[in-house]
């Protein structure tokens, strides 16, 4: 069976999770809790991920895959589906650019939090306005676009956007989005209703 080192409160764990529920893998996955970042030369993630973070897979053979997007490929690869990511070029670069903008946002959140949660006197005055921006930039961008929040397709790009609408919210980095950006409201109200959506919400605790 293969291992999972996983958080409920990670977004690209999150992503993982969906993409378990998508492919069918879902049952084939053991979960094991990993609370990182941590400074323990001794965590059990070291001997896994020289990176230590998590999500990261440990397959049957004893080989570790990471990160997000490498584990979602393989579980789209390893499930025979192909339903994460399209072969053909022009459209895999375009689900790997829709990763990108999601992905980003992911991480720019995450920076953001961080930041926030930093004592006042190590904040970063300009890093706490160029997350906003880039917040305000990307939902604008996600609503202007319509390709970028298609319901009849739901691939690891739309997975990533996905995740980082339901990291916004559950982290509240941006009360009222919905009334500002309706179509990309309207389009992850539909998503977030999807059984793999519903089985991987992020969750404190
Ligand atoms: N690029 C990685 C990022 C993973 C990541 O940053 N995970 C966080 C948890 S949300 C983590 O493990 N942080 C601990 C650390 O970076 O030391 C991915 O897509 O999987």
């Amino acid at each position: 069976m293969m291992l999972l080192h996983w958080s409920p409160r990670s977004p690209f764990v999150h992503k993982v999770m969906v993409a378990l529920e998508e492919t069918g893998l879902r049952l084939g996955v053991e979960l094991t809790r990993s609370v990182v970042p941590t400074e323990d030369p001794e965590h059990v993630i070291w001997s896994v991920n020289p990176l230590g973070q998590i999500p990261t897979l440990v397959l049957d053979d004893g080989r570790a895959l990471y990160d997000s997007l490498v584990i979602c490929m393989y579980l789209d690869e390893a499930s025979g589906k192909g339903i994460l990511l399209p072969a053909d070029g022009g459209k895999r670069i375009d689900t790997l650019r829709r990763h990108a903008l999601g992905n980003g946002l992911i991480e720019d959140m995450v920076l953001w939090l961080i930041e926030r949660f930093a004592p006042a006197e190590r904040q970063v005055a300009a890093r706490l306005v160029r997350y906003g921006i880039k917040l305000q930039k990307t939902l604008a961008a996600i609503e202007a676009d319509p390709d970028l929040r298609n319901p009849s397709r739901f691939d690891v790009g739309d997975i990533a956007i996905a995740t980082a609408l339901a990291y916004i919210e559950f982290r509240r980095l941006k009360p009222g989005w919905q009334t500002e950006f309706p179509q990309t409201a309207g389009w992850f109200a539909q998503v977030n209703d999807r059984p793999s959506m519903v089985a991987a919400r992020l969750q404190d605790g």
